[in-house]
């Protein structure tokens, strides 16, 4: 079975680390600690400080699954994750656009890392407050060809789905 390493990424708290647990059929690594910075203790109670780490086996490829920690200053594991890395999926909160410039500069940075096939996913597409993909195409300003999809982190099917798009533009 061939196999493939992608990378999920995304800003602070867009929900990677969910999106690789769901993905993953083995117990994933998880690097989460309990957060000191008191303006991200509001969000939640821990965050990735190295790495996510899941396995999955889709259309007969093994799939390494590797999420990256979403701040700035742990930027430094973004290059040594996006080593050998296939492709990308970003995620965004779609509910807090204020954030997603950050995951903007990611794709900016990580891109010159490894230039391989992207989607970004509108991630908590079940909340009621959450953008659409047009809107946060419009928001977002990125070219045409961009592959946007909407993406519920905590859904199985969905996330599988979401997978498979990329797999698709790195098959192609
Ligand atoms: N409603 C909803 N909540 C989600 C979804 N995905 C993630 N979350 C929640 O969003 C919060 C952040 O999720 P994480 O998976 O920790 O996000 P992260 O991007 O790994 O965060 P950092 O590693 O701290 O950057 C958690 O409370 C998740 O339960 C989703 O699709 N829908
Ligand atoms: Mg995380």
């Amino acid at each position: 079975m061939s196999s493939v390493k992608i990378l999920v990424a995304g800003h602070f708290n867009a929900g990677k680390t969910t999106f690789v647990n769901t993905a993953s059929e083995i117990k994933t690594v998880s690097t989460e600690k309990s957060i000191t910075h008191s303006g991200e203790r509001a969000y939640k109670g821990k965050t990735t400080t190295a790495m996510d780490y899941g396995e999955v086996s889709l259309n007969g490829k093994k799939l390494a699954v590797f999420g990256i920690p979403g701040q700035e200053r742990f930027s430094f594991m973004w290059k040594i994750l996006s080593k050998n890395t296939q492709g990308f999926v970003f995620l965004l909160d779609s509910t807090a656009p204020d954030m997603w410039k950050d995951t903007v500069r990611q794709i900016d940075m990580l891109a010159r890392y490894a230039e391989v096939p992207y989607i970004i996913a509108a991630n908590k597409q079940d909340l009621p407050n959450a953008l659409g993909v047009s809107m946060v195409r419009e928001r977002l300003g990125v070219e045409r060809d961009v592959h946007i999809v909407p993406c519920i982190a905590k859904d199985r099917g969905v996330v599988t789905e979401t997978i498979e798009v990329l797999l698709s533009k790195i098959d192609s």
